[in-house]
């Protein structure tokens, strides 16, 4: 990989009270290697919880942010509150918001310009759908979930691409180390060729889906695997910590 290891668990819609209280309590007692940035994107309700109890070594993320500045928006969480609560991060474009609530490009985009000029760093999801791989518009699906990213955005600097297939989330079915390695390649050339050489050589290109503490070793292994964004494995602390651990 290119720059500093990075491993996030977003642990969706999941978790109560006391069953966040002992996954923070694991995480606290794991040991995780110095050099891999680890965050963890608590459901919103329970970042207050989180940040309170949580070791300074791991960073907090949201999973979702407002599109602008807080204010008459029934339901939804400005990036503001988030920052008041000491949110880092936020998850923006993830496929599930995407798919199921039904996200639109440029709205993520927005949503990306918003975090960034407001000081948070972006964890940028793209990521094909199954009929899309097979159909062989998976770098072309990718590149375009990429321009709403870079037509909005002034500047990479704050953000993680995670490449997620969609087919390969929550299902079990993991993508083959040559077939993360080959998008994220793309990914980074897609950069190189819209953005700049710089970015695509500085980024750090993470991998999600299905990603757990067998095979994140393998995964880790592959030259533009900058490392992981992990879902039902980082709802396990010592499995979690397994995978902030691959990379060395
Ligand atoms: C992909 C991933 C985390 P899981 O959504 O973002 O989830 O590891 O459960 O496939």
């Amino acid at each position: 990989g290119t720059g500093k290891f990075f491993v996030g668990g977003n642990w969706k819609c999941n978790g109560t009270k006391d069953s966040i209280s002992k996954l923070v309590s694991d995480l606290n007692n794991a040991k995780l290697e110095a050099d891999v940035d680890v965050v963890v994107a608590p459901p919103f309700v329970y970042i207050d919880q989180v940040k309170g109890s949580i070791t300074d070594r791991i960073e907090i993320s949201a999973q979702n942010s407002w599109v602008g500045k807080g204010g008459a928006f029934t339901g939804e969480i400005s990036v503001e509150q988030l920052k008041d609560l000491g949110c880092k991060w936020v998850i923006l474009g993830h496929s599930e918001r995407r798919h199921i609530i039904g996200e639109k490009d440029d709205f993520i985009g927005k949503k990306a310009a918003y975090a960034l000029s407001e000081g948070l760093g972006v964890i940028a999801c793209v990521g094909e759908l199954l009929e899309e791989r097979e159909a062989g518009k998976t770098f072309d699906v990718c590149y375009q979930q990429l321009k709403a990213f870079a037509d909005a955005v002034p500047s990479w600097d704050n953000i993680v691409i995670a490449y997620e297939p969609v087919w390969a989330i929550g299902t079990g079915k993991v993508a083959t180390p040559q077939q993360a390695q080959e998008v994220h390649v793309a990914v980074r050339d897609w950069l190189k060729n819209n953005v700049s050489a710089e970015v695509a050589s500085k980024i750090r290109i993470i991998y999600g889906g299905s990603v757990n503490g067998g095979n994140c070793a393998e995964l880790a292994k592959q030259e533009d695997i900058d490392g992981f964004l992990v879902g039902g494995a980082s709802l396990k602390g010592p499995e979690f910590a397994t995978i902030v651990n691959s990379a060395t």
